[in-house]
């Protein structure tokens, strides 16, 4: 009797879960998000990958879950970039530097010395302009969220300390997969040699390059400080992050769907820009503390680097399209009138 009545019991409990189950099915199974990253969970990426996983289960009631997982775990930016494309992954954030194989609109971003300040970054970027870069990706299989700050790139090498041309010479500075970091560093006279960020620590460990150029944020969350002696104040391009969505995922998604990723990616930029600039304003002094030897160049020196950097120009300018090139040079002069 016991053992029927319990049977009973147990039978009904499973019918009365297995109802709404099988009724909302679709709706209580949350949708999993991998969202991959090249930083460690330390940085300024990963730091702004949490707030955006905590933004959307929040904005979605749970039904939306973001995985975040980072220091290139899902692989480095191009094949993330290519796992995207296949719908084998849903999300990430990366360089719009590796993304110019892909769209190459995007080689815009690594004009040296394009912005002069962040603000003039996120004026374009977040303008016109960086929103018909961002509409290029569609018809590649991607769809382009946001912009985050990566930063305002410096040298480190362990050699010498960079405080005029000539000091490059010979020097084996890594460079992110793209072609116009590789014209640009040839052209100042360094042996620029394209590299995985996911390898670059163990490079620079191994000397198998002397050096490399990130924002300062990168060089302390990655800590490059330990194999690096030198860092020389350049500043010779504003580097972009952007966020990426599976387009073949993204299409399967409802309205509602669409927008509590959106309105995320949106709240993870203005939190991350405001983070990593946080950071960078105090990163140098904690990179001296951390042993660095740091240089800036003279304005004479400085003015040397630009004027040879700048020759890449006309090569970004074809490879563009002159139309994109002009276009961003009259906003650039209109907002700096
Ligand atoms: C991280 C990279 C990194 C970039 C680089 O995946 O490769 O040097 O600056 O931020 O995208």
């Amino acid at each position: 009797m016991n053992m029927i009545r319990r049977t009973f019991v147990s039978a009904a409990a499973v019918a009365m879960l297995a109802a709404p189950l099988a009724g909302f099915a679709q709706d209580i199974k949350p949708r999993l998000i991998r969202f991959g990253y090249g930083l460690n969970e330390q940085s300024n990426q990963g730091r702004a990958a949490k707030f955006f996983a905590e933004q959307v289960e929040k904005a979605s009631g749970g039904k939306m879950k973001v995985r975040a997982i980072g220091a290139a775990a899902l692989g480095p930016d191009v094949q993330m970039q290519q796992a995207l494309i296949g719908g084998a992954q849903e999300m990430m954030v990366g360089s719009t530097a590796t993304l110019v194989g892909i769209t190459k609109e995007m080689a815009l971003w690594d004009t040296p010395f394009l912005f002069n300040n962040a603000k003039e970054a996120d004026a374009v970027l977040d303008g016109p302009i960086g929103q018909k870069v961002i509409a290029k990706l569609q018809e590649k299989g991607l769809v382009g969220l946001v912009y985050w700050e990566n930063g305002f790139r410096n040298l480190t090498n362990s050699k010498r300390p960079v405080t005029k041309l000539e000091d490059l010479n010979g020097i084996k500075l890594r460079v992110m997969q793209n072609n116009v970091y590789l014209d640009s560093f040839k052209t100042l006279g360094a042996n620029a040699v394209p590299l995985p960020f996911s390898e670059l620590f163990s490079a620079l460990e191994t000397n198998t390059v002397d050096g490399q150029e990130n924002p300062y944020n990168t060089i302390l969350s990655s800590k490059f400080f330990e194999v690096q002696k030198y860092l020389s104040i350049t500043n010779h391009v504003y580097s972009p992050w952007i966020v990426l969505v599976s387009k073949k995922w993204w299409d399967g998604l409802s309205k509602d769907e669409q927008k509590v990723l959106a309105d995320a990616a949106k709240a993870s930029r203005d939190f991350e820009r405001k983070d990593t600039r946080d950071e960078a304003g105090k990163a140098l002094a904690d990179l001296k503390a951390k042993g660095m030897q740091i240089n800036e160049l003279s304005p004479v020196e400085a003015g040397r680097m630009r004027d040879k950097l700048t020759r890449v120009n006309a090569g970004i300018g074809a490879g563009i399209g002159m139309e994109l090139w002009q276009e961003t040079q009259a906003e650039l002069a209109r907002l700096r009138k």
